[in-house]
C-alpha cells in the first residue's frame, strides 16, 4: 500500500498559540506540534492517526495539519452501521420515498425502516449504479464508475459478464478483476488506519473476482470478514441447504456462501445468520472498547427469490392491500425476504440498545441498485403489466431508467438523544425529507466526515463524491457544491440479453429537473423532465434540443475527464465514444 494521508484542518479547541488568524493563513511557523502530539499520545494512544506526519517544504510550509472535531471528542466517535441491502428498490418498502404513499408502500412491511425514517432523514433522490459491483466499488473508493472502471458486475477476472448485443462488444479495459488492494485508500482502511475504527464486513462483498486478492475483504481494509467473497449472490438462503454449498461444512463454487458452517443444516435463514454474527462482532468491538464500522451488506434481497418462512404468512395466499388482486407466489416470497431484511435492521438496533451504545451509533440505510424486474420477477406484480415493479419509476435493476438507479437512503441515529454530545455534533433533523440529489460515491467522504474526519483528500486517488453533510443537517446553502451539480452514470454494458427497457449500453446525466440518456448501440439520446415526469414516459429530446445539447456536452466532458472506457464496435473493433446529438454536428 502506498502512503496514505488525511488532511484535517483545525476547527475545534486549538492550542492557544494557534489563533484563528494563524489557522486561516495556512502557515504555522510556531505551531506547537510536539505539544499537540503529546496530547494525542497521552489520551488516544491506540489511534493510528498518530502516524500522520507533518511535512515541511523550505522549513516554512506545513503541508499536513491534524485535528478535527473528532480530535476534540475522540471518546464520542460514533459507531457506524452501514446497512446495505442488495437489489432493493425505491418502492420495496412501507416507507414512502415519493410524494405520496404508493400501492407498493402498502404492500411491503418494513417497520424498522419506518422507525429509522421517523428518527432521521430520508433522501428521495439518491442514486446508485445500475448493478452491484460498480456501486460497491464507488462506496469503497469515492470514485464514479467511469473512473474506477469496475463498470459491471464481477465474478472471474478472465470472463466477461456482459450480456450479448448485436453491434457492440463491452469495453476492452473494464476491470473484470474488480476492486483490488492498491495505492488508493478504501473507506474501511481510512476508518481503521486513520480514525481508529474496528472495521467489520458482514454479508456480500462482491468486490474482487475469484482468485484475486480483492475477493477477500480483509485485503481491502476490513478487520473482520463474515461470509464475504467474490460472488454477488447466494446459492441458497436456507441453512438446510447449507447456503448453497453441496455438503454441510463444505464449499461449492461459485455461489456457496463461505464462513457460516456452524449454521449448515439448521433452519437459520441466511439473513438471520449474518445478523447473529454481526451482533457478535459488535459485542466484541464494544468489549474491546473500540468504535466500530459495521458494513452490514445483506445478500438479501438478491435472487434467488426464496421464502423467508417467518414472514411468508403475511403474503402467501393474500391479496394486495385494498384490492382483489392475488399476490403472485414469487412476489409473496420476495416480500418475505424484504421483511426479513427489515427484521435484521431491527435486531441490530435492539442490540446496540441493549449494549447501551445506541445513542452513539449512526445508521446509514441504502440499497446498491434498483429492484429486479426481470427473470425471477418477470411477472406482472399488480396486474399492471410486466416490469412495473418500480412503479412509479420506469424499469428496474440494470436499466438506464430511474427504476435501475434510484434507491432508498436513510441516515439516522439508532436512538434519538438530541442532547448528547455526539448527536449535537451531527444534529440530524428527525422525521425529515431531503430532495438533494445524491450519488453513491458521495457516501465515501460523508461517512469519513461523520466518523470525525473533517475534510478528506487523498494524495493517491481522486475522489468524485461530495460530502453531503449539509444536506443531512438541513438545506444546503445556495452556493453549495450539492446544488445544481451533474450526476453521471456510466454503464457501457448490456445487462443480460434484454433487448429493450434501457438495459443496453448507456451513459446518462441527471442535473436539476432534467435527465439525459445516451444509448451507444443506436447512438440515440433521450431527454426527460423528471420533476414533471418521474416515470420517464415523454422523451423531450426533440422539443428541447438546447437543453439536451448542454447536458450532452457536460456528460461527455465528465466521462472524458474521468477516463471512461467506451463500448467497442463489434465488426470494426473500434471504440465507440459517446456522440453528441445530431443537432450539434
Ligand atoms: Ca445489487
Amino acid at each position: 500500500m502506498g502512503t496514505r494521508r488525511i488532511w484535517f484542518f483545525i476547527q475545534f479547541e486549538p492550542h492557544p498559540a494557534t489563533s484563528p488568524a494563524y489557522v486561516k493563513s495556512g502557515f504555522f511557523p510556531q505551531f506547537p506540534y510536539d505539544y499537540l502530539m503529546s496530547l494525542v499520545k497521552q489520551k488516544y494512544d491506540n489511534l493510528r492517526c498518530i502516524r500522520s506526519r507533518v511535512l515541511t517544504a523550505g522549513g516554512l510550509i506545513l503541508s499536513i495539519f491534524l485535528v478535527s472535531e473528532w480530535f476534540a471528542h475522540a471518546s464520542e466517535r460514533p459507531n457506524i452501521i452501514f446497512f446495505l441491502v442488495d437489489d432493493m428498490g425505491w418502492q420495496d418498502t412501507s416507507v414512502p420515498f415519493w410524494n405520496k404513499t404508493t400501492p407498493f408502500n402498502q404492500h411491503f412491511r418494513t417497520p424498522n425502516m419506518e422507525r429509522l425514517a421517523k428518527q432521521g432523514r430520508r433522501f428521495t433522490q439518491a442514486y446508485a449504479c445500475a448493478v452491484c459491483s460498480p456501486t460497491r466499488t464507488s462506496i469503497m473508493t469515492g470514485q464514479n464508475a467511469a473512473r474506477h472502471r469496475v463498470t459491471n458486475w464481477t465474478l472471474y477476472e478472465d470472463r466477461e459478464t456482459s450480456g450479448k448485443t448485436p453491434r457492440l462488444l463491452p469495453p476492452r479495459n473494464w476491470r473484470k478483476q474488480g476492486l483490488q488492494p492498491g495505492k488508493a485508500p478504501t473507506l474501511p482502511a481510512v476508518l481503521r488506519d486513520e480514525l481508529g475504527y474496528r472495521t467489520i464486513h458482514a454479508g456480500k462483498a462482491h468486490w474482487g473476482a475469484y482468485d484475486t486478492q480483492g475477493s477477500d475483504p480483509l485485503t481491502l481494509g476490513f478487520d473482520v470478514n463474515i461470509a464475504g467473497h467474490a460472488a454477488g449472490g447466494p446459492g441458497h438462503y436456507h441453512g438446510e441447504k447449507n447456503y448453497g454449498n453441496a455438503e454441510a461444512g463444505g464449499r461449492t463454487r461459485p455461489w456457496g456462501i463461505p464462513g457460516l458452517e456452524s449454521y449448515h443444516g439448521s433452519d437459520t435463514h441466511l439473513t438471520e445468520a449474518l445478523t447473529l454474527e454481526a451482533k457478535q462482532a459488535i459485542s466484541d468491538s464494544v468489549a474491546d472498547n473500540k468504535p466500530f464500522y459495521l458494513y452490514m451488506a445483506h445478500y438479501a434481497v438478491h435472487a434467488p427469490i426464496q421464502p423467508h418462512e417467518t414472514y411468508m404468512p403475511n403474503y402467501n395466499g393474500k391479496k394486495y392491500s385494498g384490492t382483489r388482486i392475488a399476490i403472485p407466489d414469487n412476489e409473496a416470497r420476495y416480500a418475505s425476504m424484504v421483511e426479513g431484511m427489515d427484521a435484521s435492521l431491527g435486531d441490530l438496533i435492539h442490540h446496540v440498545e441493549s449494549l447501551g451504545i445506541s445513542e452513539n451509533t449512526l445508521i446509514v440505510f441504502a440499497s446498491d441498485n434498483g429492484t429486479l424486474s426481470l427473470h425471477a420477477r418477470g411477472n406482472s406484480p399488480r396486474d399492471t403489466g410486466r416490469d412495473t415493479h418500480s412503479w412509479p419509476l420506469r424499469e428496474g435493476k440494470g436499466s438506464a431508467y430511474e427504476g435501475g438507479t434510484r434507491v432508498p437512503l436513510i441516515v439516522s441515529w439508532a436512538t434519538l438523544a438530541p442532547g448528547s454530545e455526539v448527536q449535537r455534533s451531527l444534529p440530524i433533523p428527525s422525521n425529515s425529507i431531503s430532495q438533494s440529489q445524491l450519488i453513491v460515491e458521495d457516501l465515501f467522504p460523508s461517512i469519513i466526515r461523520w466518523a470525525g474526519g473533517k475534510s478528506y483528500r487523498s494524495e493517491t486517488s481522486v475522489i468524485d463524491g461530495v460530502d453531503f453533510t449539509e444536506a443531512l443537517l438541513g438545506e444546503p446553502e445556495p452556493h453549495s457544491l450539492l446544488n445544481g451539480r451533474a450526476l453521471v452514470f456510466h454503464y457501457p454494458h448490456q445487462w443480460t440479453g434484454q433487448p429493450k427497457g434501457g438495459y443496453q449500453p448507456h451513459s446518462s446525466i441527471r442535473q436539476g429537473d432534467w435527465k439525459a440518456i445516451y444509448f451507444y448501440k443506436n447512438q440515440v439520446w433521450e431527454l426527460y423532465h423528471l420533476t414533471q415526469d418521474i416515470g420517464e414516459s415523454l422523451d423531450l429530446s426533440q422539443a428541447y434540443p438546447g437543453k439536451l445539447e448542454r447536458l450532452a456536452m457536460t456528460l461527455k466532458q465528465k466521462l472524458i475527464d474521468r477516463g471512461a472506457d467506451w463500448p467497442v464496435h463489434r465488426k470494426l473493433k473500434k471504440d465507440l465514444p459517446l456522440m453528441l446529438p445530431d443537432t450539434m454536428n
